[in-house]
């Protein structure tokens, strides 16, 4: 089917091990699928067009292999990626799984636990450095509380910013130029979890000794969950330079982390989401990697894994030519101008505090109810975006 939706490695699709991976299981059953060995992950990942795989340290070398066994697995693994011809831009550490995290990883109260922590991650940037990986994402899922008689909130964030110093002085230590990018979840699998948004992870990183070289990995069902806005989150996170990574996935409001189909759900926040990344209206563009954090529903075999694989990509590209054709649209521009016009150039007098420019500001003939006198149209704008969206329009 050649329709132009069908991905290639130029459009930086990539996906974990762990997604493509998931064998469905859920608190509440086991895995029905069989475990797709690597080699094939990266052989149909290729053949849909992606551009790379991303991996924690435990999705390639098992916990615990020894430093023979681990060496082994790496080889086969970059023959693969060599045959494949796919990349891997980012690595993480899996601080959640063993039992030795049950209090947390960096947030432990436990200092021999911090300890492990940091010196896993250690592991885990060499492995993401010989890979050839360029960011590493830092997802803190253990590091929270169900009760809050554990330890005090402000010693867990002390000791996360300690672990943080310790990984960036290190890895500038090596002559590593590394990002680092943060994952924000509100909860789950912890009651709550330190950091929750992209929004604490931005003021978070500012506290850091390095935190030029720390960015935010922003995932849509964890801003979705508590029923914050993704798109909303990830412009914060470009405005300031801090957008290192991206998780994309589908989400509903309210609900367990639900990793779906990118897009399957919230089609209008998904759409305004690639209009975002993609630049549309003149404005940058993210140029990373675009990374599915999502799995198959439970209800699939190993074919569906490679549907769900195909639509996440597809449904991307779809969407950045909906919303290419909105931003192209006359009416939408004409809209949007009308706007945001500024026939008497009063926008300047708000860009740096003078003397000159509050006397200006003071002076300038400003009639609040005929400001507020004409409507916006919005509604007409949303319906524009609506109908692009739609594939009626344009
Ligand atoms: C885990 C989590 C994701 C994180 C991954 C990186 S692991 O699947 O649910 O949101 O991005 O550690
Ligand atoms: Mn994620
Ligand atoms: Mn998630």
């Amino acid at each position: 089917m050649a329709d132009g939706f069908d991905p290639t490695p130029a459009d930086r699709f990539t996906f974990g091990l762990w997604t493509v991976g998931n064998r469905g299981a859920d608190p509440f059953g086991g895995p029905v699928r069989a475990k797709i060995p690597l080699r094939r992950i990266l052989d149909k990942l290729a053949e849909a067009g992606a551009h790379g795989v991303n991996l924690h340290d435990n999705d390639l070398v098992p916990f615990g292999a020894g430093a023979a066994e681990r060496d082994l697995i790496v080889a086969d693994f970059k023959q693969g990626l060599a045959d494949t011809g796919l990349v891997v831009p980012m690595a993480t550490t899996n601080l959640f799984s063993h039992p030795v995290f049950r209090d947390g990883a960096f947030t432990a109260s436990d200092p021999k636990v911090r300890a492990y922590a940091v010196r896993k991650a250690m592991s885990a940037i060499e492995l993401g450095v010989e890979l050839g990986a360029s960011t590493i994402v830092f997802w803190g899922g253990r590091e929270g509380t169900e009760t809050d008689a554990a330890r005090d909130c402000r010693d867990a964030i002390g000791w996360f910013r300690q672990c943080l110093d310790f990984l960036c002085a290190w890895t500038k230590d090596q002559g590593w130029e590394l990002r680092f990018a943060l994952e924000a979840k509100p909860n789950e699998p912890r009651g709550d979890i330190y950091l929750a948004t992209t929004g604490h992870m931005l003021h978070f990183i500012s506290t850091l000794e390095h935190g030029e070289m720390c960015g935010v990995n922003p995932e849509v069902a964890h801003e979705n969950m508590p029923g914050l806005s993704m798109v909303h989150a990830v412009a914060q996170a470009m405005e300031c330079g801090k957008l290192f990574h991206i998780d994309l996935n589908g989400q509903r409001i309210g609900r367990y982390d639900q990793d779906l189909r990118f897009g399957s759900e919230d089609a209008k926040g998904a759409f305004f989401l690639v209009r975002l990344l993609e630049g549309f209206g003149g404005r940058p563009a993210y140029t990373g990697p675009l990374h599915f954090d999502a799995h198959a529903y439970r209800s699939e075999d190993e074919d569906g894994v490679w549907d769900f694989a195909k639509g996440c990509m597809r449904t991307y590209k779809i969407l950045a030519a909906r919303a290419r054709a909105f931003d192209q649209d006359a009416e939408v521009q004409q809209i949007l101008a009308a706007s945001h016009a500024d026939p008497d150039g009063v926008a300047p007098l708000l860009k740096g505090y003078s003397a000159a420019s509050a006397a200006a500001l003071a002076a300038l003939p400003l009639d609040p109810d005929a400001l507020a006198a004409t409507g916006k149209r919005y509604e007409r704008l949303d319906q524009l975006a609506m109908e692009h969206l739609f594939g009626a329009r344009g």
